[in-house]
């Protein structure tokens, strides 16, 4: 059994697609914990320490973020703190008057943090390539998912179920390297 700390359902709903094609039991724990800020890698490294610690048994949690590439990778890090203040429109603002798909690159980032008691924290990045919409496209998912079309399906995050998206995902990407380590490291 492995306890998913997080304070997102979106992300809980998601990983249990994930975890039950795995055969790997999943429990899930809100820590109320505040992230400090810093890389993925970072905040997940110290997020798994923590936890590991506080709860004595095995544990992941996710960092991730939007990386938008003619933005200089904003929001990156700050991915939360930005969906909750300016938003998707905030973000398609700034994007403003870059019309060309090719321009409008961008990447999700999943970092996972693995850590139990007395050993240390590991990690694992997965990546999804993309771009950003002209406009908002889809109503299902959360987030940035309207905002980010996915070239291989023709559709955005916002367009598929949680299962289409959990089946190639970022996040599927960064726990299957997990789960791959786990079934023959534990
Ligand atoms: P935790 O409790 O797990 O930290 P969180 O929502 O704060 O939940 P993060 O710290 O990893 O998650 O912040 C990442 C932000 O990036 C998140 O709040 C979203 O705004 C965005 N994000 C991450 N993954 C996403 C996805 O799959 N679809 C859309 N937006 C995503």
């Amino acid at each position: 059994m492995i306890t998913f700390i997080t304070g997102n359902n979106h992300k809980v709903e998601e990983a249990e697609n994930i975890f039950q094609k795995f055969n790997i039991e999943l429990e899930h724990i809100d820590l109320g914990y505040t992230e400090p800020q810093g890389t993925l890698e970072e905040v997940a490294i110290a997020g798994a320490k923590y936890a590991a610690g506080k709860l004595n048994k095995p544990v992941i949690v996710e960092d991730a973020g939007l990386f938008i590439k003619v933005l200089d990778w904003f929001p990156g890090t700050y991915s939360s703190y930005v969906q909750d203040t300016i938003g998707n429109q905030g973000i398609l603002k700034l994007m403003n008057g870059i019309s060309n798909t090719k321009d409008r690159y961008a990447e999700f980032r999943s970092v996972i943090g693995y850590c139990a008691p007395n050993i240390e924290p590991k990690i694992f990045l997965g990546e999804l390539s993309g771009s950003i919409v002209l406009e908002e496209k889809g109503d299902k998912g959360f987030a940035f998912d309207p905002l980010f079309y996915v070239p291989e399906k023709d559709k955005t995050f916002g367009e598929l179920t949680t299962n289409e998206k959990s089946q190639f995902s970022h996040r599927r990407n960064s726990l299957e390297l997990f789960v791959n380590w786990y079934k023959s490291n534990r």
